[in-house]
């Protein structure tokens, strides 16, 4: 009999931190076996995840058909109808709430599903500012707080150096960062694993002893969550009082440096930020903490390196800003090996790619004022027509009453699990059930999905052809097409098409969908070759040495000023203090986080929860996949002491909870995280029971829908209680 198995190469490009190559066997139109990059170049390696695509592609939940709402909203009953019967009812409520509202009243929510540059939200965007408009929201929830940060202290969101260039460190500080547990770059753990083996000292600064402190880390140093700034301050405290900064580089690159000595010395407000007073907020020992101010200012160069979590607190573009701080008090700034303290984009983000589906430009942002806590170089994500991602419940339940910028009546929700995804799901869920109208695209029938009216089955990334670039990968890919459609799924493009040949908007595109995407190759002046391109879908970039942000600023200043107002490194931000808001100070400070252990909540809520990004899924994507279960399933993570001390064993089914919400779930008891801290990671499905119990481990049941004061999505830490289910 004749072989007839294909192998295609495409690219897994989920919203993990990586991009990997997929060799995927293709037999009479099923995709069989995938395999990964074996190429004796730079490796892009597919994880478990990328390598059980078949298995979520084929899953029996998978969305084949249009869905409409025939029970209450919320109660999961749907019947199948055509895609015609589908699409019209979806422009004709579009058109409705158009003319009986405007365009304010449509707010579409995004996620990062995967992260192709045409099959996302952005066909959607586009039509719906050629029919006048739409509402949208501000806030990235990754690292809104880091990302503010760079922008005041740099001037730039593309700070921080590559990850090679960890190789020519002499001491890396992973600061609640944990590169094994999540991506936070393909090969940043390849370049840990050499420079451990070359005796590159590695400390790790987290409430877990996470998988990459474990691999990686000589030192271990546990801290309470979201207190990571008062030691930071602490650190910069020992290097001032033990005259350690680097004063010439503070002189020559840095502005603002006495005004944070002042704070620091404790000359501004009476209260010196010494060791002990940061071991009291933090559970770190003075003696640690000084002893690792002293290394971190003495080895040079050395590579301060957060994660976005600690960002992702209630005060935490602090963090971020002192992060910054020590590491120009170094001089680490802008050399090979050292790292500006930034943790967002690398030098490949540099990587550009052409015209996707333009935007049309969006009438409902047209002359709105821009938000007070927004810098000015924000672009549109500034304006005051925005509602930031953690407000969207309040916004939809309050509307203009509640000072929200609109009233809102449809939603259209595309490549998001939003009710999931952000804080506070019982108030989610209240708001959801006052709209007018849900559309929801979609692949499987999740917590968001159980609230459309009209639901929308999407293709998966191998059933359409897309590009993705960098995303601080040094590559660009072919998302290539590998079979056909799963049933009558379609993609993004062409749901966005049809709706637009319905509502007669004749100007939203007339290319193919190759035709884009040669479009969008062409912008690139990387790639040289579209074919090649899409044959090999992948194209490796080739530096000549790793990329180091800011190294002309910091070799020839004279010619080379920071993209900053003062044209320097902005340690206090004038543009920060023209905000006038003391929660959001010029130069960094240490806040205590609300809900912190001081809160009288606590007595009630004595454990403090982090939701950390899950190593075995995307978010809520591949919760459903059993291969990947089987290695790891969604639990609450706690310390051996708070377990014993509830009468808790491995194992046990719990009951965590806060006034917020309830979930039932089992403990994992072990000393990998330290005493007082409960970690239930993000992206387990909310399935309530008929008491309206979470049963699938959504953290965000007890999460609180308020953003820290210039924008943070907060993932913790919040007050809760956990408790044995004691049988019947
Ligand atoms: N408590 C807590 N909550 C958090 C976080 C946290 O740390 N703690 N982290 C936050 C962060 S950083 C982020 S980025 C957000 C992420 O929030 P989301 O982007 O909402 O996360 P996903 O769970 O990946 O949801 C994507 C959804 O899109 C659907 N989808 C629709 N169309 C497509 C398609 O064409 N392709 C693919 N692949 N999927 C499609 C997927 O099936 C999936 O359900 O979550 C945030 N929520
Ligand atoms: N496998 C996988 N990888 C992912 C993702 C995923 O869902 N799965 N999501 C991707 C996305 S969209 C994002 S935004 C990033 C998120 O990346 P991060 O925000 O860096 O990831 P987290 O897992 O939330 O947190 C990283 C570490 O910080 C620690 N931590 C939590 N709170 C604190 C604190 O207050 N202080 C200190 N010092 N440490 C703290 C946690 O214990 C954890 O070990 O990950 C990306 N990578
Ligand atoms: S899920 Fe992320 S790390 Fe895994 S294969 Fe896909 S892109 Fe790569
Ligand atoms: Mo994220």
């Amino acid at each position: 009999m004749m072989d007839t198995e294909e192998v295609i190469n495409t690219i897994c490009h989920h919203d993990c931190g990586g991009g990997c190559l997929l060799k995927v066997h293709v037999r009479d139109g099923v995709v069989t076996r995938i395999e990964t990059d074996d190429s004796e170049d730079l490796q892009y390696r597919a994880c478990p995840k990328g390598r059980a695509h078949r298995q979520k592609m084929y899953s029996p939940d998978r969305l084949r058909y249009p869905m409409k709402r025939v029970g209450e909203r919320g109660e999961g009953k749907f019947e199948c109808i055509s895609w015609d019967e589908a699409l019209d009812k979806v422009a004709s409520e579009l058109k409705r709430v158009y003319e009986t509202y405007g365009a304010s009243a449509v707010l579409r929510l995004g996620g990062t599903g995967d992260m192709g540059q045409l099959h996302r939200p952005m066909p959607m965007n586009r039509l719906l500012s050629l029919m006048g408009g739409y509402s949208t929201t501000w806030g990235i929830a990754s690292f809104e707080g880091a990302l503010f940060a760079s922008l005041t202290t740099y001037g730039t969101t593309v700070s921080a150096n590559d990850r090679n260039d960890l190789l020519n460190s002499s001491l890396i500080i992973m600061w609640g960062l944990d590169v094994v547990g999540t991506i936070h770059g393909n090969n940043t753990r390849w370049y840990l694993a050499q420079a451990r083996e070359k005796g590159t000292r590695i400390v790790s600064i987290d409430p877990k002893y996470t998988n990459a402190t474990a691999t990686f880390a000589h030192q271990w140093i546990p801290i309470r969550p979201g207190t990571d700034t008062a030691m930071l301050i602490a650190m910069a405290y020992v290097m001032i009082k033990e005259n350690l900064q680097d004063q010439s580089f503070l002189d020559t690159y840095t502005i603002g440096f006495d005004r944070f000595k002042d704070y620091v010395l404790g000359i501004e407000d009476g209260v010196p930020k010494t060791p002990a007073w940061a071991e009291a907020i933090t559970g770190v020992s003075a003696e640690v903490i000084a002893s690792l101010a002293r290394e971190y200012a003495i080895a040079r160069p050395a590579a301060l390196m957060p994660g976005w979590s600690a960002g992702r607190t209630a005060n935490g573009e602090q963090f971020h800003r002192a992060i910054m701080v020590l590491a120009a008090m170094t001089g680490n700034v802008g050399k090979h090996g050292g790292n500006s303290g930034a943790g967002v984009y690398g030098q490949s983000y540099n990587f550009s790619l052409g015209g996707i589906l333009t935007e049309a430009g969006n009438p409902v942002d047209e002359g709105v004022p821009r938000r007070k806590n927004a810098l000015p170089t924000s672009g549109a994500v500034g304006l005051s027509s925005r509602i930031h991602n953690s407000k969207v419940w309040d916004a939809i339940l309050e509307g203009k009453a509640g000072g929200y910028p609109a009233d809102y009546k449809l939603l259209y929700v595309i490549n998001s699990n939003y009710l999931n995804q952000r804080p506070n799901i019982n108030k989610g869920i209240k708001a959801l059930k006052t709209l007018e109208f849900i559309v929801v695209q979609e692949q499987f029938m999740t917590a968001t999905a159980r609230f459309a009216d009209i639901l929308l089955p999407m293709s998966y990334f191998m059933e359409r052809n897309d590009i993705t670039t960098a995303g601080g990968l040094s590559f660009y890919g072919y998302m290539n097409k590998v079979v056909e459609p799963y049933y009558e799924t379609k993609s993004h493009l062409e749901v966005a098409a049809a709706l637009a040949e319905r509502l007669g908007i004749s100007d939203f595109n007339d290319k193919t969908e190759e035709e884009l995407l040669k479009e969008i190759v062409a912008g690139s002046k990387d790639i040289p070759d579209y074919d090649i391109l899409k044959r090999d879908a992948i194209y490796r970039v080739k530096l000549s040495e790793p990329g180091v942000a800011f190294k002309k600023q910091i070799e020839d200043p004279q010619n080379n000023p920071f993209p900053t107002p003062s044209g320097k490194i902005e340690i206090y931000s004038q543009q920060i203090a023209y905000m006038d808001d003391p929660m959001i100070p010029p130069i960094p400070k240490y806040f205590e986080t609300r809900e912190s252990l001081n809160d009288s909540l606590a007595k009630k809520y004595p454990l403090q929860l982090i939701t950390t990004h899950p190593k075995l899924r995307v978010h809520s994507q591949f919760y459903n996949v059993p291969w990947l279960t089987e290695l790891e399933s969604q639990v609450a993570i706690m310390n051996t002491a708070d377990a014993r001390a509830r009468g808790i064993k491995d194992g046990d089914q719990v009951r965590v909870f806060n006034d917020r919400g309830k979930m039932v779930i089992p403990a994992r008891v072990t000393q990998r995280i330290m005493p007082g801290v409960v970690d239930i990671p993000e992206g387990g499905w909310y399935i309530p029971d008929e008491y309206g119990i979470d049963r699938g481990g959504c953290p965000n049941v007890l999460t609180l829908d308020e953003p820290s004061p210039a924008g943070a999505f907060v993932s913790g830490p919040y007050l809760v209680q956990v408790r044995k289910v004691e049988e019947d």
